[in-house]
């Protein structure tokens, strides 16, 4: 697959869209030592320091209805997680939808972003940060980020780890692509669901409730369980998901 490596960029998703309406195929993947405006959802920003983390975007052209979209970031947080096992044998959790988590703090964050029509997905870019030798964060954010280095006192080499996890991607996504849904690693995704069985606490627009997560489901929402004992499916995209006690 084509690799664009860049000391430094804005945002790795931002140069991936650049090139992706310039053409770019399919797992095409963009990676920079440093951005100078990476972002989070939602307008948030993305804390990016120089040569020690893995900031890098792939260009996907799935070829699916944008509803198929949300899933994307859900098999990105399984392949991520899966791939770090591989490389170093750190096992992180998936806190629905686009974080991964090690001892309750942040340690990934995903962004989806997609250009479509009506009918059909044009190209998605699926972004993904993951803090690897960070040895400090900004007082901001140091309560709930955390890094492979400071959970387990190791320097990890980042080019390796990007080719694990790479190769995870490349697995998930094809079965992904074989059903347009996630029925065949939903077993696999909830292994690793930190939300799994926890109360939790749902922002919606139309108002907050608390309820037990209970896993998700094919495609992709997450299950909650409310004190009536009705489930609630909850789509990503407009909804914030936070443990009841605490940031997981
Ligand atoms: P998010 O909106 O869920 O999370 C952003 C929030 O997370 C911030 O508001 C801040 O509180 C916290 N945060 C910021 N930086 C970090 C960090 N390094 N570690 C832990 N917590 C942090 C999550 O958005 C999606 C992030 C995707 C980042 C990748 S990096 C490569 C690609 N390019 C790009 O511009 N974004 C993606």
């Amino acid at each position: 697959r084509e690799v664009e490596f860049l000391q430094e960029t804005d945002s790795t998703n931002t140069e991936a869209r650049r090139l992706a309406e310039k053409g770019a195929k399919d797992g095409t993947l963009v990676v920079a030592e440093y951005q100078t405006a990476g972002k989070g959802r939602r307008g948030r920003s993305w804390t990016s320091p120089s040569g020690t983390g893995i900031w890098m975007s792939l260009v996907l052209r799935p070829g699916l209805e944008p509803a198929c979209a949300p899933m994307i970031t859900l098999l990105t947080g399984l392949a991520v997680s899966a791939g770090i096992e591989d490389y170093c044998g750190l096992k992180s959790q998936i806190k629905w939808p686009n974080d991964l988590t090690l001892e309750g703090k942040k340690i990934c964050g995903i962004l989806t972003e997609m250009s479509a029509d009506m009918e059909m997905i044009r190209y998605v870019v699926v972004g993904i940060g993951i803090n690897v030798n960070i040895e400090a964060f900004p007082e901001e954010i140091a309560y709930k980020a955390t890094s492979l280095y400071l959970e387990s006192g190791k320097k990890i080499k980042r080019s390796g780890m990007i080719a694990c996890i790479m190769k995870r991607m490349e697995e998930y996504y094809e079965r992904f692509l074989d059903t347009a849904d996630l029925s065949c690693m939903r077993k696999e995704y909830e292994d690793r669901l930190v939300n799994m069985g926890r109360k939790v606490l749902v922002l919606a627009p139309k108002g907050e409730y608390q309820g037990v997560c209970l896993g998700i489901n094919d495609d992709g929402e997450l299950l909650v369980e409310r004190e009536d004992g009705t489930v609630s499916r909850v789509m990503s995209g407009e909804v914030s998901v936070r443990g009841v006690y605490g940031y997981v």
